[in-house]
């Protein structure tokens, strides 16, 4: 399940939020390999600390500044998976990943956490076309509400860089699942072991200051260009290309006027914002 050869721990107290969504269930085991104690935070219910393995649990919710400043306490390092994974109505959007991220960095800041690998999401880009490369100094062009927030996101951890000195990766994460579903997923995908392996390079990456990484398995067709995070020392090691054929299959024919089809953003470009 795990990629690596367990490594001699590298932090005493790692915190990982979001920790009952789909890719915390998936860092859960695997980040307790790199740290004493692992704490988890989410508002759905987790499955109880597994204490004897150095796990703890601190529910909270990311609007609560009050909850996030205990939740970090006591943390060399946060890995924040937490918030809205999804487009949705801005009401649900703003409280978790705009009032939330602020929280965890100002919490960061006055307890001296200095690194976070922060979950963006390739929605940050969405409006960039299926024929388009793009590179941490592309323009962002968030495909809703949702894309929107993990920019804004980002904006914060390069203003914490800046102004304090906390250090981030932003992984704009493509599409992370037990395998790829589609044909724009053959672009996109990232297996779970190389989830692992990016999140691992990002917290152990010797200096990273802001750095923005397109989060994504090794795959044939990208339109993604990660040169200018080499420094982090992600090598992804899985590829969609493997699935190709079984996908290409379930889905033989592309409508070339789909907006779908069009933007990197897939579906999502589709979903009207709500207000
Ligand atoms: C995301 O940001 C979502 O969190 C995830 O559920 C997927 O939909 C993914 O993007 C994607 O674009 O495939």
């Amino acid at each position: 399940m795990s990629v690596t050869q367990a490594p001699p721990s590298r932090f005493t107290r790692l915190l990982l939020t979001g920790a009952a969504g789909g890719l915390g269930r998936q860092l859960r085991p695997r980040l307790k390999r790199y740290c004493d104690t692992l704490r988890l935070s989410d508002i759905a219910p987790l499955e109880p600390a597994h204490t004897a393995t150095g796990e703890e649990i601190m529910p909270c919710a990311l609007e609560d500044a009050e909850a996030i400043f205990q939740l970090v306490a006591g943390v060399q390092a946060i890995v924040h998976m937490g918030g809205v994974s999804t487009e949705q109505p801005w009401a649900q959007i703003l409280p978790a990943n705009i009032v939330g991220v602020v929280n965890l960095y100002e919490a960061a800041r006055k307890h001296g956490v200095k690194r976070v690998v922060f979950a963006s999401s390739n929605h940050v880009m969405g409006f960039w076309r299926q024929n388009q490369v793009v590179d941490a100094l592309s323009p962002p062009r968030p495909d809703g509400f949702y894309g929107l927030s993990k920019a804004f996101g980002e904006d914060v951890a390069q203003m914490y860089w800046d102004r304090w000195g906390i250090e981030t990766v932003s992984v704009r994460i493509g599409s992370s699942f037990p395998e790829p579903k589609d044909r724009r997923m053959l672009s996109t995908w990232l297996s779970y072991d190389d989830l692992e392996r990016l999140v691992v390079a990002a917290l152990t990456a010797p200096v990273v200051g802001h750095t923005i990484l397109y989060g994504t398995s090794d795959n044939c067709s990208s339109w993604y260009d990660n040169r200018l995070a080499r420094h982090i020392g992600f090598r992804p090691l899985d590829s969609a290309d493997p699935y190709r054929a079984a996908v290409e299959s379930r889905q033989p024919s592309l409508d070339l006027q789909d907006p779908a089809v069009i933007y990197q953003g897939g579906a999502f470009v589709k979903a009207a914002p709500q207000a």
